[in-house]
């Protein structure tokens, strides 16, 4: 009996015994100022708290610990546990990662939270073979065209020199007759300052964090796409963790994308004034280049779908019904 109790005391020691804490470093390709790292930042600390320090969250941003285009390889390769990209930043490898960045396809919120929807079984598989597990993902506003000089069709692109930041964008530069040059953005001010790039495609948020009326003069509400920056953990990490520490992480996941959701609308407006309080013209695209853009998004559109197959064909009906 006396054994008996002895062992059951034993137990419940061990069991008593706080966890070893684990410190995870999660890279981020965005600066801190900008609001996917604010919130990943409060992300970062709903874990820390919810896990008591179990697992400590520290985020990295502005590429400082891996560049943007090598953090979902870190992540995958264990070399970090955790980490935040621009999912359609991947889509050069499996086109299914560009399904949000397809010119015209969802145009506002609410589309893009149910384009997600639709597209995030398949998303969650293909990440799945790849080792990663899917915690949450948060639009950027919607995305419109910066330029230094004015523009009212497409003919006036031609020869721009123009910074992309995956293929979508840089096949738009090739149909428009502009010249491509891929630009991480916590780098596009020094870009724009040199020279090296004279205009983008990307939300007003972007050019806000970045300061780009400094170098830029316009700013065309287009509307065009709502790309999503996504958080993912390496699965063997995420395996490894015990059933109430991933209670908090998809706990604290679901919050951080719900309040990135509402922090990117609420930053629309605010950033556009922004943008124009700095100095810029922002205004709606013209008629004439809005329609040259629908027809070149027919083509980019016709062209993913070709791309991404069935799977591509299925996330798009998903979406449409
Ligand atoms: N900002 C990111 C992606 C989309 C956006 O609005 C960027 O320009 O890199």
């Amino acid at each position: 009996m006396r054994r008996l109790t002895y062992a059951l005391a034993a137990t419940a020691v061990t069991a008593a015994a706080p966890a070893l804490a684990e410190k995870w470093d999660m890279p981020l390709a965005y600066s801190a100022t900008n609001f996917h790292s604010e919130n990943a930042a409060e992300f970062a600390q709903c874990v820390t708290s919810g896990t008591n320090g179990e697992i400590e969250i520290t985020t990295h941003p502005s590429g400082s610990l891996f560049k943007g285009a090598d953090i979902k390889r870190a992540v995958q390769t264990g070399q970090v546990p955790i980490g935040e990209r621009l999912l359609s930043g991947h889509q050069n490898e499996n086109p299914l990662f560009g399904f949000d960045s397809v010119p015209f396809l969802a145009t506002s919120f609410d589309d893009s939270v149910a384009l997600y929807e639709a597209a995030k079984p398949k998303l969650e598989e293909v990440l799945a073979e790849q080792n990663l597990t899917l915690l949450y993902a948060v639009p950027w506003p919607p995305q419109g065209l910066y330029f230094k000089d004015e523009v009212t069709s497409v003919e006036d692109m031609k020869g721009v020199k123009f910074r992309s930041y995956n293929s979508a964008t840089a096949r738009l530069a090739e149909l428009t007759g502009m010249l491509p040059v891929t630009i991480e953005a916590a780098e596009i001010s020094q870009a724009f300052a040199t020279g090296v790039a004279e205009s983008m495609v990307s939300s007003g948020a972007t050019g806000y964090d970045r300061k780009v009326w400094e170098s830029l003069n316009y700013f065309y509400e287009v509307d065009a796409w709502l790309p999503r920056n996504y958080v993912m953990v390496n699965s063997d990490a995420w395996n490894g963790l015990g059933d109430a520490n991933k209670t908090v992480l998809t706990d604290c996941a679901a919050t951080a994308e719900a309040n990135g959701l509402q922090l990117s609308k609420d930053y629309t407006q605010f950033t556009m004034d922004g943008l124009a309080e700095g100095g810029m013209t922002v205004a709606p695209a013209s008629d004439t280049l809005v329609g040259e853009l629908k027809t070149i998004g027919e083509t980019m559109t016709a062209e993913w779908l070709e791309a991404a197959g069935d799977d591509g064909q299925a996330i798009v009906d998903a979406f449409k019904n």
